[in-house]
């Protein structure tokens, strides 16, 4: 199977770590993929076999024998199910909703990761501060809520775990250590978790440019 990647990614974070959890990472064949800056606002150019693979043009991308899965959701569903005996996510029943509920906030920050990103790479002139507050705001809120759910946490660390890991990790690599302030419980469970190998080697580095 041919997973499209970038190192700067936190979608095709949660996969990567979703796959050395699982400890399949010989079933994968790692393509990296190169971003022109221009990739927030503009078209740009990519290797034909990536254009091929994916009609949406977004990373992560999971290209097996038999189909092609186009973001981290179906991705991590198709590992965690085929490949992992779903021991990262349940299959039905409420452990499956409340970890849903969970990945679905930390998700939301990732999200807002990543418009964040996209404005701050546009021209002075064409950025919007207000959109940029905007999506900061949503982050706090969501680890503040985030923050109340950690006496909850159980011992796997799940794909909703990965999920808030993996934004912990963003938001401190982008745009520093705020969010600390307002969930410092998510903090403290985040220094231990960042620990994890799946974690160390995934490590956040700036995509390669095109
Ligand atoms: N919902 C998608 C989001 C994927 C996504 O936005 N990936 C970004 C990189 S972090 C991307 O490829 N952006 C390029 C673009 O939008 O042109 C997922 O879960 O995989």
């Amino acid at each position: 199977m041919r997973l499209y990647v970038t190192p700067a990614s936190p979608w095709v974070r949660r996969v990567r770590v979703t796959i050395l959890e699982l400890g399949i990472e010989d079933r994968f064949e790692f393509v990296q993929t190169k971003w022109s800056h221009k990739w927030a606002t503009r078209a740009v150019e990519h290797r034909p076999d990536f254009l091929e693979a994916t009609p949406v043009v977004r990373i992560p991308a999971l290209v097996t024998a038999a189909f092609t899965l186009t973001d981290s959701h179906s991705i991590c569903d198709y590992i965690n199910g085929e490949l992992g005996g779903f021991r990262l996510l349940a299959q039905e029943g409420a452990p499956r909703w409340r970890v849903l509920a969970d990945m679905s906030v930390a998700c939301a920050i990732i999200e807002a990761h990543i418009s964040r990103r996209a404005e701050l790479l546009r021209s002075e002139h064409e950025r919007s501060n207000d959109f940029i507050g905007k999506m900061r705001d949503r982050e706090l809120r969501c680890f503040a809520t985030l923050e109340k759910r950690v006496p909850q946490f159980g011992a796997t660390f799940d794909l909703a775990q990965i999920t808030i890991a993996v934004a912990c990790g963003y938001e401190s690599w982008r745009y520093g250590n705020e969010w600390r302030g307002v969930a410092p419980k998510l903090a403290a469970w985040y220094d231990v978790v960042a620990q994890r190998p799946s974690m160390g080697a995934t490590e956040p580095a700036e995509t390669p440019q095109a």
